[in-house]
């Protein structure tokens, strides 16, 4: 079965930034292999393998400690690779995982047994088929009463629309790569400044990942780095950092995760911002 897109890197760098001890990589995947954790079959993209060992080798090297692995649309509902990795992780990850209304109640448990903190819900429409929000307000309550949180993925003209609907959710939302803004139209542009105000409310959190998928000028990728340092000089306590390891979809180039972790010291530029954003948080909202 041939991906859709570029592998990723086979021999990333070896960062010059030095995570602070006990940092987390909290937004990556894993994706088969397919041979034995089968993609869905309703998918909108085929990816490459990305087994767990890799992912753990990954993490390692960059000088990592944790994962929060983030279930992605190709596997559908089927968190099986997810768990999987999440028991061969132990207490080194946890895991976001997507549920239909039909999930029962010793499935939720068992995946919160394996570390399991949280469900994804995606408005990205290349990568799903709609889902009726009262669907999803219904899975919300139900996750809510076991201490999990909503992770949300949507892009920036989407923002809009979906504001009453982020904020009637129970839990605390983080929203995946920063509500994807356009960066083209700048930091200053009242689009992002939508964005900033949503985040006024303390309930949302936002992960500053996905340069790579963001930037205009491609790497080192100057042009994102305005929006991510904003955030986290903002909102030093809700923002989380991830490689977004494998990098599904990606046509333009296959990122160099070493070349993304130093990015960090630029959008976080001192030792108290780093500590926040790649361990306190994290552990916070993924360990406490
Ligand atoms: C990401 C981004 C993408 C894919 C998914 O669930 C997914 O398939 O999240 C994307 O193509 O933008 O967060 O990895």
């Amino acid at each position: 079965m041939d991906a859709d897109y570029l592998p990723f890197h086979p021999n990333p760098a070896k960062p010059a930034f030095s995570p602070p001890p006990g940092a987390v990589d909290a937004h990556c995947h894993v994706f088969g292999p397919a041979e034995v954790f089968p993609y869905a079959p309703e998918r909108k993209y085929t990816p490459c393998d990305a087994p767990k060992d890799k992912l753990f080798a990954l993490r390692d090297h960059l000088g990592f400690a944790r994962n929060v692995i983030v279930q992605a649309s190709c596997h559908g509902r089927d968190n099986r690779a997810l768990v999987d990795a999440l028991h061969s992780a132990g207490d080194l990850a946890r895991g976001v995982a997507v549920v239909g209304p039909d999930v029962t109640d010793a499935a939720l448990a068992e995946m919160d047994a394996a570390g399991v903190r949280a469900v994804r819900f995606n408005f990205v429409k290349r990568l799903v088929d709609a889902t009726p929000r009262e669907v999803f307000l219904g899975i919300a309550d139900r996750i809510a009463t076991l201490g999990w949180h909503i992770v949300v993925y949507f892009e920036a003209p989407d923002l809009e629309d979906l504001t009453p609907f982020l904020k009637q959710l129970p839990t605390t939302v983080v929203i995946d790569h920063m509500g994807r803004p356009d960066i083209a139209k700048g930091v200053d542009h009242p689009d992002f400044g939508r964005f900033i105000a949503l985040m006024e409310d303390p309930k949302f959190w936002t992960k500053v990942s996905c340069p790579e998928r963001l930037s205009v000028t491609g790497p080192p990728y100057d042009d994102v780095v305005p929006f991510a340092r904003t955030l986290v000089e903002r909102f030093p306590n809700r923002v989380l950092w991830g490689t977004d390891w494998p990098h599904p979809n990606m046509k333009s180039h296959a990122p160099d995760d070493g070349v993304l972790v130093d990015v960090v010291p630029r959008i976080a530029p001192t030792a108290a911002l780093q500590q926040r954003l790649l361990v306190d948080n994290p552990m916070r909202l993924y360990w406490g």
